[in-house]
């Protein structure tokens, strides 16, 4: 074996040279790589010794794509269709053999190969959509070329990899190995190259592959069909209308001047602010599981059975989540009609899944057979993790804390999914407040992503630690947050939701500002949004307010929202459509009048700033107050909890390329108070995130 450069070595096997990356952790495409991979391949080549190559990687993967970190930055060294081209042209055949992921990049190498050997576990992927990109080295010209060019648009714009069964099917892959460990791959790819030296045959280059794209050229109406069935999922991102032109391209240009084409899309995405958005979002949600004050090797609690408090909507999707991971769960209520009720909401969810293929009635009985319902309070006494889910209220949860002190086995994790409250007072009704931690998940809580991690003042490093880790068993996306009011996700959802109610006071319409911030790429605005929860949360009849308050008077007149077809919008029963109410606008005027407010004319814009600086200038706080451990952590939050679109990064991020002086002014100028540390950075001409 010989050392090419610090990443790459070149050994022989007979007439076979093995080229072999090892550049931890994802053998991505940084220079190093790109040049010896050059390097090895050419001395290959013209070692008249050697008649085949095998391209492979050290590690737990292929590579995983281009080095994101030098994306955007000036290109050095080698670059990747220089790469390529050494791997296709020269005369010898090249076959890949891959294990782990092969992605973007990655993926792009191996189709440059000849041949493709892979382990039984491998995954290939072009996800370059997810990072606002397209694959810019060859990629939308070779994968349609070899998977045709439906299937190659469906796994450009989902970003989704497949597995290497249905990669073979589908022409991807030449052979696949029985075992998956790397030495079977090396000696199976090594034994096909022998094949190749032996009975020689004309090189496969993928460039000259013509049969697929013929094919789509008899079907020209796939463009149209494709491009309308992204259109909802993909408004406000620029990277999939630019995918679906590159595969146009292919079937109209010539391979190297469609590569000429793509190319140029490359760029241009590479260099807008969506792109950048989404690719600081890539490390900052590999940076919300980093936690500074605790070390990696901090051991962790066995976590197998798990108890959850409630089986309402909440308690039920959180059970799911640990059902899914063959975890099992015990269900807890009081009556049995909720009991009842609340496991066959859990059934029938699987029921629906197991409906659209994506699980067998076999998965579905194993899931449930994990679940054991019950009245019994004591019957937590074994678990590993217990969760409350609860009523929001202090009395209520500090009792259910209180007797799970009781019951709980000791070195139990005491969890509240608490989306307000003090963790600190509830944990301190128990005499172990090391072991209390707040698990807050979204609801529905089987599928949103998002988990914030509440960290009190007592928790115990190692249920911290146990904590993160069960988040990412469970497939989540958790976020470490302290304890204030609300947290991260909700505190910075109230800053918003009061100015909405300011500008509302003030005779705006509900319906111009859930279009702003609707437009601006939130899934709902927050008026859409109440009507969604229903309009009645946290409303009393005897106390109402409905003479002063508008949404006081909406529940008076019934408008409780979308259940009663009605709220700020109307809502048809059927399609569930929203329009707009001549009554609701009437309304809006009179309240704003008798609050002293005179119609006026509000741009957009200032419906954006003033929805949107005050949720930034709560992020300061929350930073200055230490409650995020970083300003990243916060877009984390966001992106995943509340829909913030992630082609504009977060609200820290996107404040940033605001800049942070215009936010303080704007905020002064709406008489709002800019928070210090605010202040200190733009008068430093800093940032929050970079
Ligand atoms: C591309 O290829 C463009 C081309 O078409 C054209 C170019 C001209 N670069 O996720 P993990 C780091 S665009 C740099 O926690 P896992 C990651 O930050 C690229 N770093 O592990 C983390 O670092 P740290 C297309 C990368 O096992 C560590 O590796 N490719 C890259 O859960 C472990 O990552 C992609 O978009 C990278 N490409 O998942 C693939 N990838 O420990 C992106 C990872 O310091 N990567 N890192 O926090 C992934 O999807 C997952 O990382 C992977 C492993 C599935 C590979």
């Amino acid at each position: 074996m010989s050392k090419v450069n610090e990443v790459v070595q070149r050994s022989t096997q007979g007439e076979i040279a093995v080229v072999t990356i090892d550049s931890p952790p994802v053998n991505a495409l940084g220079r190093a790589v790109r040049d010896g991979v050059h390097s090895a391949v050419q001395q290959a080549q013209q070692d008249t010794a050697v008649k085949a190559i095998v391209l492979i990687c050290a590690g737990k993967t292929f590579i995983a794509g281009a080095d994101i970190r030098e994306l955007g930055k000036p290109p050095e060294g080698t670059n990747l269709i220089e790469v390529e081209k050494v791997l296709e042209a020269g005369p010898k055949p090249v076959v890949a053999a891959i294990h782990g992921t092969a992605l973007g990049g990655g993926l792009e190498i191996a189709m440059s190969c000849h041949y493709r050997v892979a382990a039984s576990s491998a995954r290939f992927g072009l996800p370059e959509v997810k990072l606002g990109l397209l694959p810019g080295a060859t990629g939308t010209q070779r994968l349609p070329r070899i998977v045709g060019v439906a299937k190659a648009l469906d796994m450009m714009l989902s970003g989704e990899p497949i597995g290497a069964q249905e990669a073979r099917e589908l022409g991807l892959l030449d052979e696949l190995t029985k075992g998956s460990s790397d030495g079977d791959l090396l000696q199976q790819a090594v034994a096909f190259a022998k094949q190749l030296v032996a009975a020689p045959r004309p090189l496969r280059k993928t460039r000259d592959l013509e049969d697929k794209l013929t094919a789509a050229k008899a079907n020209p109406e796939l463009f149209a069909k494709v491009r309308k069935s992204i259109a909802k999922k993909t408004r406000g991102f620029p990277a999939p209308e630019k995918i679906v032109q590159c595969v146009e391209a292919a079937l109209r240009m010539p391979f190297d001047e469609a590569c000429q084409f793509e190319r140029r899309g490359f760029q241009e995405l590479m260099a807008s602010l969506e792109s950048k958005a989404q690719r600081y979002y890539f490390f900052a949600e590999r940076e919300a599981a980093k936690v500074p004050d605790i070390a990696q090797d901090t051991p962790q609690r066995k976590l197998e059975k798990v108890g959850i408090i409630g089986a309402g909507t909440m308690g039920g999707g959180i059970a799911m989540n640990f059902l899914n991971t063959g975890m099992s769960v015990v269900i807890v209520e009081t009556k049995q009609e909720a009991l009842d009720r609340g496991v066959s909401v859990i059934r029938k969810n699987y029921e629906r899944t197991a409906s659209k293929g994506k699980l067998t009635a076999a998965d579905v009985d194993k899931r449930m057979g994990l679940l054991t319902p019950t009245l019994q309070l004591e019957q937590l006494h074994d678990c590993d993790l217990v969760i409350e889910a609860v009523f929001e209220n202090m009395g209520i949860k500090k009792e259910v804390f209180g007797k799970l002190d009781r019951i709980c086995k000791p070195g139990a994790i005491l969890a509240s999914n608490t989306s307000y409250l003090d963790l600190n007072e509830i944990a301190s009704i128990t005499q172990r407040p090391a072991d209390v931690i707040g698990l807050h998940f979204f609801s529905p809580a089987n599928v949103m992503k998002l988990l914030e991690i509440v960290r009190g003042k007592a928790t115990g490093k190692d249920v911290i630690a146990t904590s993160m880790a069960l988040g990412k068993r469970i497939g989540k996306i958790s976020v470490l947050v302290g304890v204030c009011r609300g947290f991260v996700g909700n505190r910075i959802l109230a800053a918003r939701g009061e100015q909405a109610r300011q500008l509302v006071q003030e005779g705006i319409m509900p319906w111009q500002v859930d279009r702003v911030l609707e437009d601006f790429g939130m899934p709902m605005g927050p008026f859409a949004m109440i009507d969604l929860a229903g309009m009645d949360i946290g409303w009393d009849a005897k106390s109402s307010r409905g003479e002063t308050v508008l949404r006081d008077k909406l529940c008076e007149l019934g408008r409780r929202g979308q259940k009663t077809s009605a709220g700020f919008y109307n809502y048809d029963p059927q399609t569930r459509e929203r329009s707009i109410d001549a009554d609701v606008e009437a309304l809006v005027r009179q309240y704003a009048k008798k609050a002293g407010f005179t119609a006026r004319e509000v741009s957009d814009q200032e419906i954006l700033e003033r929805c949107l600086y005050p949720m930034v200038n709560e992020g300061a706080k929350i930073l200055e107050e230490g409650i995020a451990q970083r300003a990243s952590d916060i877009d984390v939050v966001w992106v995943n909890g509340y829909g913030w679109p992630v082609y504009r990064g977060g609200p820290m991020f996107w404040a940033d390329n605001v800049g942070l002086q215009k936010i303080v002014d704007s905020l002064v100028r709406y008489q709002q108070e800019p928070a210090a540390l605010l202040r200190k950075l733009a008068s430093e001409g800093k940032t929050f995130t970079r």
